[in-house]
């Protein structure tokens, strides 16, 4: 079975006036699924065809697994972003949080500061890393998903993820996804 596009957890227009429409039509619409048309088209006939994006993703090396690895992480970044998310998290991540970082003002600075300095396109990652919570940046389609600690949330800074709302101002879309979009209740769900 084709590995499939999974639909956007929200509107296209929900997340406005934070993140555009016009992003989310170009990012989901083009972006993202160009990655599972691509990923579709490279394991056609072979023996990854009929396994899941997850195992596809851990064990494929090259071409294969970065169009795998940027499926899985785009599905991840639309489920760490939410209509009227942001500030402090509540639950079980905020008290993870102030026992891993020391509180939120810090957490909010070095995940910041991750997002900010990954050289060229990539991600940045809030991890469960044994008993701790730990901020981790990955390049291009790398993902946690191939290592030993689980995804929390995500957020995409490839510039195709805010140049047309943000254009180079790559700390002010992520100050953004900070204080507007981010999605606690989806790491609380991973935590
Ligand atoms: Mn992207």
């Amino acid at each position: 079975m084709a590995i499939e596009l999974p639909p956007l957890p929200w509107a296209e227009d929900a997340l406005a006036p934070h993140i555009s429409a016009e992003t989310i039509q170009y990012h989901y619409g083009k972006h993202h699924n160009a990655y599972v048309t691509n990923l579709n088209k490279l394991i056609e006939g072979t023996d990854l065809a009929g396994k899941s994006l997850e195992d596809i993703v851990k064990s494929a090396e090259g071409g294969v697994f970065n169009n795998a690895a940027q499926v899985w992480n785009h599905t991840f970044y639309w489920n760490s972003l939410k209509p009227g998310g942001g500030g402090k998290p509540s639950g079980a991540v905020a008290d993870a949080i102030e026992q891993s970082f020391g509180g939120y003002d810090a957490f909010r600075q070095q995940f910041a500061q991750a997002a900010a300095t990954q050289f060229g396109s990539g991600w940045a990652w809030l991890v469960k890393d044994g008993d701790k919570l730990a901020i981790v940046k990955t390049p291009n389609a790398e993902t946690p998903l191939t290592g030993v600690a689980k995804p929390l949330i995500t957020i995409d800074v490839w510039e195709h993820a805010y140049y047309v709302d943000y254009r180079n101002a790559r700390p002010k879309y992520i100050e953004t996804y900070l204080d507007h979009l981010v999605n606690w209740d989806f790491a609380n769900a991973n935590l």
